[in-house]
């Protein structure tokens, strides 16, 4: 399998970390999603990454259909069952994801509108959504040992990005998050090293 990529991309470093922790074997190919790429256009026709390109061709997206894939074909190795374990790891990932969007949209806000026609409160509107996130998911933390999930990759995907395009932004006053993403790269270096990047 391939899976379509961009460094910084925090959706790419979900669906990358969540393969490799379900053991399972793929190969990252990089793409062009900013500026347009003919082969992330023909794998996904939204255009978007992460993209993982099964054996037969298949292009599966978007990165939740691939956790949940991933997991499927791993044998249950992404999301715990029953429920309610699975709903609350599912919604951890939801909310992580959420917060990447706000993220995702704020920047390209900047990258692909001209100054002047850049909307200040458009831009408040999504960071108080991406705030509002975070302190939610600084209340109940995903596990980080043997019981990872899904869940917990999201969100370790989510504070990557977050200090690689916010830093200095996001961490005032939410320690408990900071500290989960020093351990969650203290506890899972192999996946820590898939991380969101410039
Ligand atoms: N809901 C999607 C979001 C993916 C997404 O927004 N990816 C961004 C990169 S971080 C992208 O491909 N942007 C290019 C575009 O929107 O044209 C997912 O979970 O995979």
């Amino acid at each position: 399998m391939k899976l379509l990529s961009a460094a910084a991309s925090p959706f790419v470093a979900k669906a990358a970390m969540a393969l490799r922790f379900a053991g399972l074997d793929f190969q990252i190919v990089s793409v062009d999603a900013t500026n347009g790429d003919p082969a992330l256009d023909e794998a996904n026709p939204l255009s978007k990454i992460p993209c993982l390109v099964l054996d037969d061709g298949t292009g599966l997206f978007d990165s939740r259909s691939i956790t949940r894939y991933g997991d499927r074909i791993s044998g249950g190795k992404l999301f715990p069952v029953p429920d309610p374990d699975r709903m609350i790891a599912e919604r951890m990932e939801a909310l992580s994801d959420g917060i990447c969007d706000c993220a995702v949209g704020i920047m390209y806000e900047g990258r692909f509108r001209p100054g002047d026609i850049v909307h200040q409160p458009w831009i408040d509107r999504l960071w108080g959504k991406a705030e509002r996130g975070l302190d939610e998911a600084a209340s109940d933390l995903p596990p980080l040992g043997a019981d990872l999930h899904a869940g917990s990759i999201a969100l370790a995907a989510t504070l990557g990005y977050l200090e690689l395009r916010f830093a200095g932004k996001w961490e005032n006053g939410r320690d408990r998050l900071v500290s989960f993403a020093a351990d969650f790269a203290k506890a899972h270096p192999e996946l820590a090293e898939l991380l969101p990047r410039a």
